[in-house]
């Protein structure tokens, strides 16, 4: 991606769920760009099953570029208007399954000698099962033979034709690792590639046979900020990225929630829906810590209804954000969420946590190499003392709590000092504050 006004790299995403391409181009350009988001996950931008349920989306009947969130023209102007914006377009590919309706998809074409025969339940302690067998009932691809290898990768390359920089692989522990390496070998060019794993204790299939291709998922991630932000108390963060187990950052997509989990597992997954400060605390953690590359989801209420489709219109065709009284919940707009990207861009040269300091529960703070500073309150009590930042003095920017204007070096809002290397930071229950080097005064 290109360089936001100051150069700095661009270090995290946005999952802009079932979103539509008109809204994204502009959201590309009024917010994302300017914030230094470096791409977007779209929905699954291939044609699939009508209906209203958001799931409709993971049912692909062809590869055609179409569907409710816009046309195949609509979807090309999209990836152009965000490229020129600094943002990359990554889609979601949907290619381990076809729709649940009988094996036969004369548009692309598949018939039944495309497809696997196993329809019976799968049980994840076997490895065959979990790659041969029909995902909730959904038509399993050969994906071990070329002829439908090559129709995955016609499809892919279509998209990376029109810009595409990017995808995320849908069901990948359902597609043997060989299988997409051999897929990959055929596309054009050298996208960006992360792959959906969810790893759990016992299962056969890992996350990480799945690194020589590309990024994983690390649904540890997912676990355990739940976990800690609830239960456990977020000191024990400390030392994130060196547990066994877990994937090495550079191989690592995290997430605080997905939009199965925001869903499904409401209760061990910190939600817009239940969890309330602790989830915007939580993104502000993602964001801050040097572990993985951090996708912000960014989806719409539903109201208990977990197949509700999304809202007719879009943000920026009728509808409107949650805080302005919309549908969408468009949490890579709320504050501490949105400048916190621009954190991880100033700060990813030291990709280090320096300073650690916790209170042993649920208050903790840490620098950034001398680059940024946050302090984190996930408890109810005041959380105020000084700490070392390694960070030039000077007059900072408070990113969770103000806007600072890259332009004219001003904030609107609060601001915190560093003096012979030390802030004083003084946080109210469940607030955070954070600092970096591009927004000084
Ligand atoms: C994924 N990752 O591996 C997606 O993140 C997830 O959202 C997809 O499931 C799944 N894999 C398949 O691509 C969703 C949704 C399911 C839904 C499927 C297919 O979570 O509930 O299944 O999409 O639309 C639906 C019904 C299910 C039914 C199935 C087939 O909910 O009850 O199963 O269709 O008709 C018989
Ligand atoms: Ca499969």
């Amino acid at each position: 991606a290109s360089m936001s006004a100051s150069a700095a790299p661009r270090t995290a995403f946005v999952h802009l769920f079932e979103w539509k391409w008109n809204d994204i181009a502009i959201e590309c350009e009024q917010h994302l760009g300017p914030k230094g988001f470096a791409a977007i996950q779209v929905s699954p931008p291939q044609k699939s099953i009508d209906g209203g349920a958001w799931w409709t989306r993971y049912q692909p009947v062809s590869y055609a570029i179409e569907g409710r969130s816009g046309s195949r023209q609509e979807f090309a102007s999209m990836v152009q208007r965000c490229k020129a914006a600094g943002v990359d377009i990554y889609a979601d590919a949907v290619i381990n399954h076809m729709a649940a309706w009988s094996r036969n998809f004369p548009e692309v074409p598949y018939g039944y000698n495309d497809f696997h025969n196993c329809t019976s339940e799968i049980n994840y302690g076997d490895r065959w099962q979990i790659q041969n067998c029909d995902l909730s009932g959904l038509n399993d691809l050969k994906t071990e033979s070329e002829y439908v290898r090559q129709k995955i990768a016609d499809y892919m390359n279509d998209l990376i034709g029109l810009g595409v920089a990017g995808f995320r692989i849908d069901a990948a522990k359902h597609i043997p690792a060989g299988d997409i390496a051999a897929i990959k070998g055929k596309l054009n060019g050298n996208p960006y590639i992360f792959q959906e794993v969810i790893g759990a204790p016992g299962e056969p299939v890992t996350p990480g046979e799945y690194t020589y291709i590309g990024d994983v998922t690390e649904f540890n991630f997912e676990r355990t900020i739940n976990d800690k932000f609830l239960n456990s108390g977020i000191a024990s963060f400390d030392g994130l990225g060196s547990w066994s187990g877990w994937l090495g950052s550079s191989d690592a997509v995290v997430f605080v929630a997905n939009h199965d989990d925001e869903r499904h597992n409401q209760g061990s997954t910190l939600t817009h829906v239940d969890s309330g400060e602790h989830y915007y605390l939580a993104n502000i953690f993602m964001l801050a810590y040097p572990y993985g590359y951090p996708k912000v989801m960014s989806g719409y209420y539903f109201n208990g209804n977990f197949d509700q489709g999304p809202p007719s219109s879009g943000v920026h065709s009728g509808n409107a954000c949650g805080f302005d009284g919309g549908g969408w919940v468009c949490e890579h707009r709320w504050r501490g969420i949105a400048n916190m990207a621009g954190f991880r861009n100033h700060t990813a040269d030291q990709w280090r946590v320096t300073d650690w300091w916790d209170n042993g529960w649920n208050q903790i703070a840490f620098g950034r190499g001398g680059l940024g500073f946050v302090a984190i309150n996930n408890q109810g009590d005041q959380l105020n003392r000084s700490f070392q930042t390694g960070m030039p003095d000077g007059e900072y920017c408070d990113v969770v709590n103000a806007e600072f204007n890259e332009t004219n070096g001003t904030c609107d809002g609060p601001t915190l000092f560093v003096s012979n290397g030390q802030v004083n930071i003084n946080l109210t229950g469940y607030k955070a504050a954070a600092i970096h080097v591009g927004a000084k005064i």
